[in-house]
């Protein structure tokens, strides 16, 4: 199930499967993107970075890759957007019906329609956070449900979506968008307390997706459609350390990385990022892969929906 290279180049020890709590799906798709292209070269550009990243992080003086980061093969599935996003969604409930962290890094915005549905299925009361200059939620764009532009609707509809950093929408979005849980980029530049805004709107299990465009293009300009007045890298971290804090977050997507040769700052970005994201969840996990019975103790399972349908891996 992993595959011959090990995320960030860590040993092999810390990379198999049955060992990872980690589970790192790359989905090089880019079936449906307008304007910039490339988004299918941003996992191969953000593994590249992560080779040459420190491993320890100083933050939270950890070095979360012991608790075992498992990069599987990357969902290839192209047919169609459909296909796509049928593929994302039985790789994502497969693993997390095996009690993994389940990450992906994408490919741009439509791959995770099928991870959160995934997710909604597995998971009581799901959030969504969604952190993104574009709202991203048209029912259809170009024919097709599972445009990028229609990322969040099914989201919007089935789960608590809230959507963060938004500086970018069509009028006709206002129609099925939920106001009172969106945090427009030009409000948060003056708010002190979006924050902690955001999260009392939550329940308890969250997944995160973050498309890099959220960033200011001034740190990630190496993305599909820049859109300025974005979110800077202090506090980003500082809302996400928050959240990994105070919820249960059950996995997150980070999307649209778009590499361009001139801008590599853009690939370290989005690998630090990851990584960041990764320190943070695991933050106060004692645990290592010294101990025995490590996957067990994950506490991802409690909140775990009784009930769910049993599902055949294809
Ligand atoms: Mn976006």
């Amino acid at each position: 199930m992993e595959t011959e290279k090990t995320y960030a180049g860590i040993p092999k020890e810390y990379a198999s499967y049955d060992k990872s709590k980690v589970v790192l799906i790359p989905v090089p798709y880019d079936g449906t993107s307008t304007w910039g292209k490339g988004a299918d070269k941003g996992p191969e550009a953000f593994l590249h970075a992560s080779e040459n990243m420190e491993l320890y992080d100083i933050e939270t003086n950890s070095e979360v890759y012991k608790q075992g980061i498992c990069l599987t093969e990357p969902i290839e599935e192209k047919a169609s957007p459909e296909t796509m996003v049928s593929a994302v969604h039985h790789r994502v409930k497969s693993h997390v019906k095996r009690n993994k962290f389940v990450t992906l890094f994408g490919g741009e915005h439509s791959i995770s329609i099928g991870a959160i549905r995934a997710f909604d299925e597995c998971f009581q009361d799901l959030t969504v956070v969604q952190i993104d200059a574009h709202a991203d939620l048209r029912e259809e764009y170009s024919g097709s449900k599972y445009n990028h532009a229609c990322a969040l609707y099914e989201a919007n509809q089935n789960t608590n979506l809230i959507q963060v950093g938004i500086r970018s929408m069509d009028a006709s979005e206002k129609l099925v968008m939920n106001e009172d849980q969106v945090f427009f980029a030009h409000e948060m530049a003056t708010d002190d307390y979006w924050m902690d805004n955001v999260i009392d709107l939550m329940t308890d299990n969250v997944y995160i997706t973050f498309d890099l465009d959220a960033f200011d293009p001034s740190i990630l300009p190496a993305t599909g459609t820049p859109e300025p007045g974005g979110l800077f890298w202090y506090e980003t971290l500082e809302f996400l350390r928050k959240v990994f804090a105070e919820k249960n977050v059950v996995g997150f997507d980070i999307v649209e990385l778009c590499p361009n040769a001139s801008s590599k700052a853009s690939d370290f970005a989005a690998a630090k990022l990851y990584y960041k994201m990764l320190n943070y969840k695991f933050e106060d996990s004692e645990e290592t892969l010294d101990d025995e019975n490590h996957i067990t103790e994950n506490e991802t399972l409690k909140k775990f929906k009784s009930n769910y349908e049993e599902y055949d891996e294809r």
